[in-house]
């Protein structure tokens, strides 16, 4: 188990800094994209914000769609529509669902004011925010066509803000607006854990596999026999988890099972969609 245990409180020093510096930001822009994980919309949706983000106009991306249950992202964008929100489908690293991303943006966008300054090309100012690796920077680089935002987050390193034009008048801001997540409760840790959305040094490995493996074979049985070739009818998560260790080969001198091998096989394999497409979150299970 994690010494740190379920009520890890874990709010680093800098982020206090980048969420003002979101907040300052926020006020040369016209529309906020919020990038989620279409695997667990829920659990990596910022509450942090709600505040500054009240007089903005957001768009709810769902990132990730390749690795998530069809049928389900379907049924959350369905939901998130009927609350009243903008949201589409993307898949960031292969410029998918972009086109009506942009679309929703100039449906958004208000531009009587440009109209009254006599102007006839809108100038819309974009930011986009969201949790740790949801995709952010990706979407960046795919929607500017470039490799100008890095992939990995680098703080305290303050340099000019610039603007990224894109088509149709749009300016993205250069710098995404990277958000804490709130780790509320266990059950959204866990999620964020399995999307590799939190720090690995505060998570334990063995406990995440164990919880995910349970949820999988109570939910995705047949991708978990399918990916390890096996059988997993009347068996229970140990063993199952046993079992997955033996075929592929998870194994110590003396046949005592690598644990810590077995685990990271079945994250690893479900970050990567190699379990097929599998959604966290159920919208029958929300309120
Ligand atoms: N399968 C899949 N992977 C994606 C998609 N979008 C991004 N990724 C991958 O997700 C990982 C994280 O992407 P980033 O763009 O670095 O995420 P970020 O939100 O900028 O992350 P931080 O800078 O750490 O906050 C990378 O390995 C991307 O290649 C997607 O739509 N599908
Ligand atoms: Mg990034």
């Amino acid at each position: 188990m994690n010494e740190n245990g379920a009520n890890i409180n874990w709010y680093p020093g800098h982020m206090a800094k980048t969420k003002k510096q979101i907040i300052d930001d926020l006020k040369l822009i016209d529309i906020v994209i919020e990038v989620l994980d279409s695997r667990c919309p829920i659990s990596t949706q910022n509450k942090d914000l709600e505040q500054a983000l009240k007089a903005k106009k957001i768009i709810y991306a769902f990132n990730k769609s390749d690795l998530a249950d069809e049928e389900e992202t379907a049924k959350w964008i369905e939901y998130y529509k009927k609350q009243g929100n903008s949201c589409i489908k993307i898949q960031a690293n292969e410029s998918k669902g972009l086109k009506d991303l942009i679309n929703t943006i100039l449906n958004l966008y208000d531009n009587s004011k440009d109209l009254a300054q006599g102007k006839t090309l809108a100038n819309i100012k974009v930011m986009i925010i969201g949790i740790p690796n949801v995709g952010k920077s990706t979407l960046i680089n795919s929607l500017s066509n470039s490799n100008k935002a890095g992939v990995q987050n680098k703080p305290g390193f303050t340099k000019q803000k610039q603007w990224i034009k894109i088509a149709n008048g749009i300016n993205l801001l250069d710098e995404p607006g990277m958000l804490w997540p709130k780790l509320e409760n266990e059950y959204v840790k866990r999620n964020l854990a399995y999307i590799n959305a939190i720090p690995e040094n505060v998570i334990d490995n063995e406990e995440i596999a164990y919880y995910l493996l349970d949820f999988l074979c109570k939910n995705y049985k047949s991708n978990l026999e399918e990916r390890y070739n096996i059988e997993i009818e009347n068996l229970n998560t140990l063993q199952v988890k046993n079992l997955i260790a033996t075929n592929r080969g998870c194994i110590l001198r003396g046949g005592v099972i690598d644990e810590v091998k077995v685990a990271n096989t079945i994250i690893n394999d479900f970050r990567n969609g190699k379990l097929g497409k599998i959604t966290l979150e159920k919208v029958e299970d929300i309120g």
